[in-house]
């Protein structure tokens, strides 16, 4: 029998981010056997009742509810992870944490910052353990340029710059609104690109190269009008389909960030460039398992940029996979911060980006979204 303690485990939303989450759920005791907590999926939560049936069927939940104020309440949930669409996020994790529940949230934290910093707010008043999902962090090749950057190889760095390309919203027939389509939705997701896609790289920049200081920042909405789907009316589109902005950072880099969702042939292209004064380093999700690095400190006839594959056993995380040499891929992301979130209850460390943590992101959203509405710099 294990001897290891039960999280046990309440997942409300049924979506792309619940298979995520679910997913990692299962695949900890199999590839982290030493840690001293086993995830347990008690229930899973939606609200239409076959959905959420047929869902713990798939991914092993004991147990389903159809209301999330139910799920909270039940005596046997640990945890409760939110993974529905943002403008939720704020009740049921306020509302998780008053009884007593750790919560964890999928990103953005909320779809405004003040329905942010009410979520911290009493996140900190319960004294409950807490983090928000920004998978990207647990890429081993990210955090291995975290790692890289912290030993202070790069020197005084210069320049950070972040692209997160789609181009899944270019038709003009497709509608805002309802299942599948909420990020379309300015009322149900707060914003577009700028707190669907450019948190990542915001959350990404923040770890990374540390505080943004002010920014300015463009955006455009190319679809003007769209037909939402529960109502069946044509109505306004009012999020951004693509943003522009630039920064200056406290460290006095600069930084230079665009997403957009018509970027034709890109389907979810996420990069990065940090250059500091002796080295710079790259990454690019779709070869997420490279890291690409140059060191002006090489020897001359050699010095060029190196092709990292960052899956040897002392890279992060990597020992827990599978041999030196063989990738692993975007899920894994999540494991790792499922791993790493169970790891923080067994010593009492944060897990970050904790909802504090995460609210810096939010500031920034909020500035460029400001920003871009008044044609002014905005102060972090
Ligand atoms: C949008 O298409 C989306 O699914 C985001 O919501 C995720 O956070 C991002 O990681 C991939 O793209």
């Amino acid at each position: 029998m294990s001897t290891k303690k039960e999280l046990r485990i309440g997942v409300i939303g049924c979506g792309f981010m619940g298979r995520t989450h679910s997913n990692a759920y299962n695949r900890i005791d199999n590839f982290f056997p030493a840690l001293a907590y086993t995830p347990v999926l008690k229930a899973v939560c939606a609200r239409n009742e076959s959905k959420a049936k047929a869902f713990a069927e798939q991914w092993g939940f004991e147990s389903y509810e159809t209301d999330w104020k139910k799920l909270i309440a039940r005596e046997d949930i640990d945890a409760v992870d939110i993974c529905t669409p943002n403008d939720t996020h704020a009740e049921i994790a306020i509302a998780a944490a008053e009884a007593g529940k750790m919560v964890l949230v999928e990103k953005p934290l909320a779809r405004t910052l003040e329905e942010s910093q009410t979520m911290v707010d009493a996140i900190e008043k319960a004294g409950v353990a807490n983090t928000v999902w920004y998978n990207y962090r647990r890429i081993p090749a990210v955090s291995l340029a975290k790692q890289i950057i912290d030993s202070g190889k790069l020197g005084r760095i210069y320049h950070y710059r972040a692209n997160f390309l789609q181009d899944w919203t270019i038709n003009a027939n497709l509608p805002q609104g309802g299942e599948g389509l909420w990020r379309m939705d300015a009322s149900v997701a707060g914003s577009g690109v700028t707190g669907d896609l450019l948190a990542h790289c915001i959350d990404t920049a923040i770890w990374l190269n540390g505080s943004i200081k002010d920014v300015s920042a463009v955006t455009e909405t190319f679809v003007k009008e769209r037909m939402h789907q529960l109502t069946g009316k044509v109505e306004k589109v009012g999020i951004d389909d693509a943003c522009i902005f630039h920064c200056h950072f406290q460290n006095g880099s600069l930084g230079l960030f665009e997403s957009t969702r018509y970027a034709r042939g890109h389907k979810a292209l996420y990069t990065f460039e940090i250059n500091g004064a002796n080295a710079s380093l790259r990454w690019d999700l779709h070869d997420l398992n490279r890291l690409e690095y140059f060191d002006y400190a090489d020897e001359g006839i050699v010095r060029g940029w190196r092709s990292i594959h960052v899956t040897d056993g002392d890279q992060p995380y990597m020992d827990k996979w599978w041999v030196p040499g063989l990738g692993i891929g975007y899920e894994h992301s999540f494991i790792h911060q499922a791993a790493d979130f169970l790891k923080s209850l067994e010593d009492g460390s944060p897990c970050s980006p904790t909802f504090r943590e995460a609210l810096e992101t939010q500031k920034v959203c909020e500035a460029v979204i400001e920003s871009a509405n008044t044609k002014t710099w905005k102060e972090i």
